[in-house]
């Protein structure tokens, strides 16, 4: 069985693994498709008109069938490996081990942001920014100039809210585990203020450019499988006829094929350690 692993615990063989086919998808386009698919959302995902990827209840099924679909390339690389997770609650420091050199690199340089140590540093000719490079050519990040990284109180406060998610089913949502852990409400603003924390791409619409990116996700699902244990009476919402709104068993785009629904249980493909 798949186990997705704290980036904390893996092994020097691991992080070289997840890294390799990291590259490879970059250097065969499989990587900048997601990279596109994920700014086509941002840039049409609306709280007033539909809206699937982001600031809405499909919010958290959108990205984990999303995150499948990448681990699954990164599979057909090397079937051994699993998207790892970054707790962001406990390692939160440039200094931490997940900014080595030997795994996603270290912060930008100051002058323009530009990531020059590890795998994703513009000198190795292997990490050039496709989609959207008229901002930069190279990978930028500007760890802690904005944001902050929320706590394990924060987080935990998050954990405790009893209901999916609320009418309108947007970024405005009260009461809504959903949009407390997307970030547009709450004193931790989870999800979101991960992606300003980190600057650069990570804080623009084609932040999966930064291969930090699917670490955040990965540990944004666990949180959503770590309420869905905590409160296992408490199901998806809404669960029909919303307009606008990917309902419990409406389909989602891209795929057309999946639904929040079908998405609720990850353990058919993966686990969490
Ligand atoms: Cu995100």
């Amino acid at each position: 069985m798949a186990v997705r692993k704290n980036q904390a615990n893996l092994t020097a063989t691991e992080k070289r693994t997840f890294v390799n086919a990291l590259l490879e998808l970059k250097r065969t386009g499989v990587y900048d498709g997601f990279v596109r698919t994920h700014d086509q959302f941002i840039m049409s995902d609306r709280d007033d008109s539909d809206r699937v990827g982001h600031r809405s209840p499909s919010f958290l099924p959108w990205h984990r069938r999303f995150l499948i679909q990448f681990e699954q390339e990164l599979q057909k690389v090397d079937p051994s490996i699993t998207l790892p997770y970054w707790d962001w609650t406990v390692d939160r420091s440039v200094n931490s081990s997940i900014f080595g050199a030997d795994f996603m690199g270290g912060n930008g340089r100051s002058r323009d942001a530009q990531v020059t140590t590890g795998p994703f540093a513009y000198s190795t000719g292997k990490w050039n920014i496709n989609v959207q490079a008229e901002n930069s050519p190279f990978l930028q990040r500007e760890m802690g100039a904005a944001g902050t990284l929320p706590t394990r109180a924060q987080v935990d406060a998050v954990l405790a809210m009893p209901v999916y998610d609320t009418a309108p089913w947007n970024s405005a949502s009260e009461g809504s585990f959903r949009n407390y852990l997307e970030g547009w409400r709450g004193a931790g603003r989870v999800h979101n203020n991960v992606h300003v924390w980190m600057g650069g791409h990570m804080a623009t619409g084609v932040s999966p450019n930064d291969p930090v990116f699917w670490l955040h996700h990965a540990h944004i699902d666990k949180l959503w499988s770590d309420w869905q244990r905590m409160h296992p009476s408490s199901a998806y919402l809404p669960a029909a006829g919303t307009a606008n709104v990917v309902d419990l068993n409406d389909t989602m785009r891209p795929w057309n094929n999946v639904t929040p629904a079908q998405m609720l249980d990850h353990s058919a493909y993966y686990t969490y350690a």
